[in-house]
């Protein structure tokens, strides 16, 4: 059995079934700690790979990752104070001012990330910050749809990761820039909703730089016995609390240096 593991290979199969079933269905279920109180992080992490297998098998391709709960803003709201990461599959991704459907999805929430997209492979243990720049081919602007299985959008550590940390849709846009013609560390983001400002923030917010998120995801990947492949898109975290969103809502994401991302939800 692996370090860290409290479950069986037969409990993890079975919660793997369970979160898929509630992905794909779009409905609410308890977090899954409620059954099972000894489950751990690894646990966590092990139903997520088992649920990137599922994904892959039915034809998805990975894109890239997402690291999680990387701002005090976001750890507030969701009450957990360690980062997760998550996989992102084509199937995941919608286009810049695409109408975003919600009857797929449980209860979503939009948030504003900066995303990454390597030319070199990084591996952990060990990542860093500078190496994560020096691996980096552009940066982007995103909004992150996330949406927790999880009845009222309550749950811990263990459970999101599962959940593949709320994964639900992701939209990228607004202006490509290279990590050294700005300050990754200062970008201003106003969100609004129908018009009306409702988050703003600025990028250290997320580990004091956005490119630390990538480096702690590497690590993290690495325990897992993972790489990030050269070629990724990858999302450090949300810089502001989400935002619950609904049929009708429209969502305007405004960067300082990289331009704006706009999404439209619908029934
Ligand atoms: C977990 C996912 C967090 C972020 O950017 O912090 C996340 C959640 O809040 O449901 O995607
Ligand atoms: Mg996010």
């Amino acid at each position: 059995m692996n370090p860290g593991l409290n479950l069986t290979r037969e409990d993890i199969v079975r919660l793997c079934e369970r979160v898929d079933g509630a992905q794909r269905r779009a409905y609410a279920i308890p977090k899954l700690t409620d059954e099972y109180p000894a489950m751990t992080i690894a646990d966590g992490y092990a139903v997520q790979a088992e649920l990137r297998r599922r994904y892959l098998s039915r034809g998805s391709r990975l894109v890239g990752w997402k690291a999680g709960l990387t701002s005090r803003a976001k750890m507030l709201q969701m009450g957990v104070h360690v980062p997760s990461i998550g996989f992102l599959t084509d199937d995941m991704y919608r286009p810049e001012n695409s109408a975003i459907s919600t009857s797929d999805l449980v209860h979503p929430r939009a948030e504003c990330e900066v995303a990454f997209v390597t030319k070199k492979t990084l591996k952990g243990p060990h990542c860093t910050r500078q190496d994560v720049l020096d691996a980096t081919d552009y940066v982007l602007p995103a909004v992150e749809i996330i949406d927790s299985r999880f009845s009222g959008f309550k749950f811990d550590l263990p459970s999101v990761v599962a959940d593949n940390g709320s994964s639900a849709r992701y939209v990228a846009g607004g202006r490509a820039r290279y990590p050294a013609e700005i300050d990754l560390r200062t970008l201003g983001v106003v969100m609004e909703k129908n018009g009306e400002i409702v988050a703003m923030g600025a990028s250290a917010a997320v580990l004091g730089h956005p490119a630390e998120a990538i480096a702690m995801l590497v690590n993290i990947l690495a325990e897992q016995g993972e790489e990030l492949a050269a070629g990724s898109f990858v999302m450090s975290g949300g810089i502001t609390e989400a935002i619950p969103v609904k049929a009708g809502d429209c969502i305007i994401a405004r960067y300082q240096e990289l331009g704006s991302v706009s999404i439209r939800f619908v029934e």
